[in-house]
């Protein structure tokens, strides 16, 4: 599979096990989980063939290990704007945390903290790169530096999912450190 395919069908996959799941009529379990079979047997009915040794490279090789395969179940590890519990406990964060945006938010941002928009929570980078990338999604990346360790004294709750990504429901503005 080439690097065009292995994008596609992780796209294909997003779609449906974040977002969409009925418009392929998957239903997720309330941990975001379905049968590996039925996930085959609903992409090739929607006119996208997928086989086992595809989705198993795919969640291998995904740069991002966006997705988990266990015992013949798959999900995605995170990024839902369906509702599902992903069974993460709290956790510590580093005392620093990163957040990649665009220049046209800073001033939303600025007044309402970091919200979860679509998503279930603010999606928290641990490192500076990563953030970089997420933030050229929508332009000109601005990284923003998030006191976790005060957030954390205050009593807000982090979550990392299996990929790394850390999750909060909400960044208060006095966490933001904004650049320059
Ligand atoms: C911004 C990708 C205005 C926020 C990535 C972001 C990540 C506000 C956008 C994961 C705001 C939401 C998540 C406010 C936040 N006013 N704008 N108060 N608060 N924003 O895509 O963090 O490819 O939902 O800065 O790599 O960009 O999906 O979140 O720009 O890990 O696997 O609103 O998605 O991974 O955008 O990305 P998103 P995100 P996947």
């Amino acid at each position: 599979m080439d690097e065009q395919r292995l994008k596609k069908v992780s796209k294909f996959l997003s779609r449906h096990l974040r977002h969409d799941p009925g418009r392929i009529g998957i239903t997720l379990d309330a941990g975001g989980w379905v049968d590996v079979e039925v996930l085959l047997a609903a992409c090739a009915a929607h006119g996208f063939a997928v086989d086992a040794a595809d989705l198993e490279r795919v969640v291998a090789e995904n740069d991002k290990r966006r997705f988990a395969l266990r015992e013949g179940r798959i999900r995605a590890n995170q990024g839902h704007t369906v509702e599902v519990d992903l069974g993460l406990e709290p956790l510590d964060p580093p005392a620093v945390l990163f957040h990649g945006t665009t220049g046209r938010f800073l001033d939303a941002i600025r007044e309402e903290g970091l919200k979860p928009m679509a998503r279930h929570d603010v999606h928290l980078s641990p490192d500076r790169e990563t953030a970089i990338r997420v933030g050229s999604r929508r332009g000109k990346p601005v990284v923003l530096a998030i006191d976790a360790a005060r957030m954390a004294e205050q009593g807000l709750r982090f979550r990392r999912s299996e990929n790394g990504v850390w999750l909060t429901g909400h960044v208060p503005a006095w966490a933001i450190m904004f650049p320059g």
